[in-house]
């Protein structure tokens, strides 16, 4: 495929954009934040998944630059938001590695004007199973200029608990394939129930993923959820949108 070339091209074309999906207190309903997803439209073949370009990225280093891009979007974007809403950016594994990701970082608050307290990283367990020098150095040097850190996908990977002990995340999010399966499956709840006492246990406020029916939301608010994000409160959208009705005040 001439994807990996076309990718090369994208950037300056304006062929990317970011979508914006808000994160909701469980509590009060309010909108806390949102976060950003990375958009491709393809001039002939329309709209490439996420999964595939992302992909793309990572195996032929695209991602660097791509990795950039989100970061100064995403925060130029944030900036025009009311305070204190946050906006939480997606790093890949790929970008952790490189010493120069927490520069990017830094580059990327001073050219935007955004106050660093309003940014979040999610990084996915598989970035910090190899536990490499460079990967723990990124992490406490962001953790360090004051960005928060969340564990995405949490559940997913391979080494959660060594993960938790090691680093001192802001923020779980909870896979969406647990929070799919809760309301139906004994063993999926049980384990939506255990991520949340955990967090409670270790004081980081737990966000579960993929929130789409209204059951999941009331269970996981009488089971103390901190934030809620899916598409039953709202879709990736390109104008950051944020939810004024909660669904439970309907
Ligand atoms: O938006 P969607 O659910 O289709 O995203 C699919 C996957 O792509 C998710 O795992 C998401 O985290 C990832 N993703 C979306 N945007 C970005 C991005 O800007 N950077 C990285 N590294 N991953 C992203
Ligand atoms: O891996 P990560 O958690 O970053 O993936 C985020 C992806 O999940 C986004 O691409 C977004 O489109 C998708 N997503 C967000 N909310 C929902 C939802 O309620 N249901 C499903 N199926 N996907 C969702
Ligand atoms: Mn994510
Ligand atoms: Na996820």
């Amino acid at each position: 495929e001439h994807l990996a070339r076309d990718m090369r091209e994208a950037l300056g074309r304006n062929e990317f954009y970011l979508a914006f999906q808000a994160q909701v207190d469980a509590r009060t309903g309010e909108t806390t934040g949102f976060e950003a997803l990375a958009r491709w439209h393809h001039p002939e073949q329309g709209p490439i998944s996420p999964e595939i370009f992302i992909g793309l990225a990572e195996a032929t280093g695209f991602i660097h630059e791509l990795g950039r891009w989100v970061l100064i979007e995403a925060c130029r974007k944030a900036k025009a938001w009311p305070w204190p809403l946050r906006v939480a950016v997606n790093v890949s594994p790929v970008q952790l590695e490189s010493p120069d990701f927490p520069l990017s970082v830094e580059a990327a608050l001073a050219e935007s004007g955004l106050p660093v307290e309003r940014l979040e990283i999610e990084v996915t367990e598989s970035a910090l199973l190899g536990n490499t020098e460079q990967v723990v150095l990124a992490i406490d040097r962001l953790k360090a200029l004051g960005v928060a850190i969340a564990l995405d996908d949490f559940g997913t990977g391979w080494s959660s608990l060594a993960t938790l002990q090691r680093f001192r995340f802001d923020r779980l999010k909870i896979d969406r394939t647990f929070v799919e399966r809760m309301e139906y499956d004994t063993r999926s709840l049980a384990i939506v129930r255990a991520v949340l006492n955990l967090g409670y246990a270790l004081d980081v406020p737990v966000t579960a993923e993929g929130v789409e029916q209204l059951g999941q939301l009331v269970a996981l608010r009488q089971m103390g959820c901190t934030e809620i994000q899916g598409f039953l409160l709202g879709r990736p959208e390109v104008e950051a949108t944020l939810v004024t009705m909660a669904p439970w005040n309907a």
